[in-house]
């Protein structure tokens, strides 16, 4: 297996159904773990050239300055849940029931292999488990244990081009009507603490809390946080998409794009 896929004893990709769909026809390589195929000029490229921008981006970080990681015994009592706590949509209703059995992540855009990855395939993935203290603009607080896979190793997966600048998070539910969507640069995408949460204090997320999964992007604030999150897309520009301004209180309550804390 390719050094370049392994950067810091990482990326351990599973043969057991990690992907499906549209991942077949290039996710192929990924699967077989076959040294023949990495030497593949193609596929050798386009790694390479994900690892230098994933350098790039923890030097644009001057480090990698964590949020603060907190204990066990600091778990918030209460973890309130905010905006949606749910999700209308019938083909959402359907997979909560299926324990999203069906449900799959789509990562697409500016990727060299687009991804339809099962819930399974997530679990599968190297996780990293953080409590941290999740902060609201509306003014309250809670901390809460998050285990999931960091997005960067999910974007090295799928290939990200150098031509990307932003990752846009869609989502499942509407919030008073429009879809709620957020973006986050990639310095943010690449942190080690960004990652995309299926469970919350040890037990598979909540509905109300953005199952089956959810965004964590620790440095910011709680609307960064995108809930019911179903696909990913690598972009150059946040125009066209929606209002523009790369999330949905971006678009409708004015808040700043970049919200950190
Ligand atoms: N899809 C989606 N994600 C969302 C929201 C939402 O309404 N829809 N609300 C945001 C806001 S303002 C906050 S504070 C957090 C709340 O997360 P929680 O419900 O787990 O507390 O989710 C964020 N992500
Ligand atoms: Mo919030």
């Amino acid at each position: 297996m390719s050094r370049i896929l392994r950067p810091r004893g990482g990326l351990a990709l599973s043969r057991r159904g990690l992907l499906r769909g549209g991942a077949v026809a290039a996710g192929g390589l990924a699967l077989s773990g076959c040294d023949d195929l990495w030497r593949a000029d193609a596929a050798k490229d386009v790694l390479t050239r994900a690892e230098d921008l994933h350098r790039w981006s923890q030097r644009a970080l001057g480090g990698e300055a964590l949020a603060r990681e907190y204990s066990r015994a600091d778990l918030s009592p209460r973890f309130r849940a905010n905006g949606s706590r749910g999700v209308a949509d019938a083909a959402y209703r359907r997979q909560l029931g299926e324990g999203f059995a069906g449900w799959t992540l789509r990562v697409e855009g500016l990727v060299a292999r687009p991804l339809d990855l099962s819930l399974a395939a997530l679990k599968d993935l190297p996780q990293r488990s953080q409590i941290t203290r999740h902060d609201c603009v509306e003014g309250w607080s809670a901390i809460g244990q998050w285990q999931g896979p960091q997005l960067g190793g999910l974007l090295r997966l799928a290939g990200v081009s150098d031509k990307a600048r932003y990752i846009v998070f869609h989502c499942a539910d509407l919030y008073h009507g429009r879809p709620y969507y957020e973006s986050i640069d990639l310095a943010d995408a690449f942190h080690p603490q960004t990652i995309l949460a299926w469970q919350m204090n040890g037990a598979p997320l909540e509905e109300a809390h953005g199952a089956p999964l959810r965004l964590r992007v620790e440095r910011q604030l709680g609307y960064k946080h995108a809930k019911f999150v179903t696909r990913i897309v690598a972009v150059d520009s946040l125009q066209g998409i929606y209002g523009g301004k790369g999330g949905y209180w971006e678009d409708v309550g004015d808040y700043a794009w970049y919200a950190g804390i």
